[in-house]
């Protein structure tokens, strides 16, 4: 049946939409399989093909020599939960007002009637799956309203993925279980999960209580349950045989990310698939498996690196056993910028050394300077895609366009209000790029255009002092030259008042108009 529904997508939009992609033979063409490798709090300086000399990231770097390297591309926002909600409905997460940091029992921010890329995949014929790191929350109604011993819905199954095994916040939250189809795995009934963000469970030993008990101390906050030797934020009792071990998480996730590609590999289901790749790395707590501690002289973060990396290769080797490399279209990416000490004592500033994981930017993850959402971007396609460097501006907001167009399978209306199709400019085949480029920090908005950037006035902290991240906000217009002062250390609203004043004008009319798809700010 869906093989049949795929052949007529196909006959019906091939001829147009793979007319730009397929040269010679688009009578042949098959959609390609896509794979997204959603990095988590990895820098555009983190990378070795983005000039990073303290570690090294072969398997990355075989992508970008494979593909496009996009120079000027941004997330969504500059922390995780606004990010992945943008990459996914294809909505600036700024127009809602509950898409900020997620709790681990945070209902689900997606709701469950929103059309996201995964409904476009599925929609046009696709296996779907998200593995990995979701932190959208999950369940709908109050915070704590998830039954966490039967059936977790809504969740990433009810949004358009067909397959899901996730984490339902991060690493450094609670619950620290795996999530498969909506049930917690190797659950035992005997022993039930109770979570709460607000109160400890009586006898239960906390990392602020019990410090004795950790063999990683958190620096700021994560000082409530133990799970691992290691603290987190939130509480939660029971479910000792489900518990993770953070040791193991890019194994496990690894692992089924490759089942995934072999089991749903077009040859078997006759359609192509899509796979949404989240991983823990480098999000704190860093605790990469052991066979990779020395990978870099700079701690777990630095190893933590290297574990990503890893992972990456064994997506691309299970790509070439199976014989799907040169049709398989992987776009490699950063839900925000980078942080050194995001919480815990894991000697990431101590041997921090030279490296610069914010690259030649400022800022960092939260902040508005371009470091906090200015993120490593690579789209291998080796069929269509001619391998280069592009500075054209993109953003991850438009994947969900972008998917629109390469699969044929049109946006229903009101759905991706805010993503662009800009399919050329992410196959290398245009230096164009967007008109204009929107960021969120933690605390306000920026808009990019022409080379200028301009940072919405805030009263929001300028300087996060346990992160030590400059945050760039401003009471005052902040207006920087990215061409000629990409460091943003030279504001020059004052000199540049009509630009400030145009580029003021232009914020808040995105902020107004709900469809910038259609609208006349292109
Ligand atoms: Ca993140």
């Amino acid at each position: 049946m869906v093989r049949l529904k795929l052949k007529t997508i196909l006959r019906y939009t091939a001829p147009i939409l793979f007319a730009g992609i397929v040269s010679c033979d688009s009578q042949n063409a098959e959609p390609p399989n896509v794979v997204i490798i959603y990095a988590d709090d990895i820098g555009y300086g983190d990378l070795s093909c983005y000039g990073a000399r303290a570690v090294s990231t072969p398997n990355v770097d075989r992508l970008a020599a494979e593909g496009v390297r996009f120079t000027d591309a941004y997330a969504c926002a500059a922390t995780c939960t606004p990010s992945r909600y943008g990459i996914l409905t294809g909505q600036y997460p700024f127009r809602r007002n509950d898409t900020g940091v997620a709790r681990g029992d945070a209902p689900m921010i997606i709701r469950k009637e929103q059309y996201t890329v995964a409904s476009l995949m599925q929609d046009a014929g696709y296996s779907t799956g998200v593995i990995g790191k979701w932190h959208l929350g999950l369940g709908e109604g109050d915070f704590n309203c998830q039954d966490w011993n039967g059936i977790i819905r809504p969740g990433p199954n009810e949004i358009g993925f067909g397959y899901s095994y996730i984490m339902a916040a991060t690493g450094d939250r609670t619950p620290c279980v795996f999530i498969e189809n909506g049930e917690v795995i190797n659950l035992d009934p005997d022993d039930p999960i109770e979570v709460s963000y607000t109160t400890p469970f009586e006898g239960e030993p906390l990392g602020r209580t019990h410090p004795e008990l950790l063999k990683m101390h958190p620096s700021h906050g994560h000082d409530m349950a133990i799970v691992n030797g290691i603290s987190r934020i939130g509480y939660m009792r029971g479910g000792k045989s489900a518990l993770w071990v953070d040791e193991n998480f890019a194994d496990s996730i690894t692992l089924k990310a490759v089942k995934f590609i072999e089991k749903k590999n077009p040859e078997v289901t006759g359609k192509p698939f899509f796979l949404f790749f989240g991983t823990h790395d480098i999000h704190v707590p860093r605790v990469p498996h052991p066979r990779f501690a020395g990978a870099t002289d700079m701690g777990p973060r630095g190893d933590a690196i290297a574990e990503f990396d890893w992972s990456v290769g064994q997506i691309l080797e299970a790509l070439d056993r199976s014989g799907l490399t040169d049709n398989t279209l992987v776009i490699l990416s950063s839900d925000n910028g980078p942080v050194v000490d995001d919480g815990y004592r894991d000697q990431a500033v101590e041997r921090l050394g030279d490296h610069k994981p914010w690259g030649p930017f400022r800022g960092g993850k939260y902040s508005a300077f371009e470091a906090g959402t200015r993120i490593p971007f690579i789209i291998r396609w080796p069929e269509h895609i001619n391998p280069g460097t592009s500075n054209a501006g993109v953003s991850q907001v438009d994947l969900f366009a972008v998917m629109s167009q390469l699969t044929g399978q049109p946006i229903p209306e009101n759905a991706a209000p805010d993503s662009f199709g800009e399919l050329d400019t992410w196959l290398g085949k245009s230096s164009e790029g967007r008109d204009y480029i929107v960021q969120q920090s933690t605390g306000t908005l920026s808009i990019v255009e022409e080379g200028w950037k301009y940072i919405v006035p805030s009263k929001a902290s300028r300087y996060n002092p346990n992160t030590n991240i400059e945050l760039g906000h401003d009471t005052i217009p902040q207006l920087y030259n990215l061409i000629s002062n990409p460091s943003e250390a030279i504001n020059i609203a004052g000199e540049n008042p009509q630009i400030v004043d145009k580029m003021a004008q232009k914020i808040e009319k995105i902020k107004t108009t709900l469809i910038t798809r259609e609208s006349d700010l292109n």
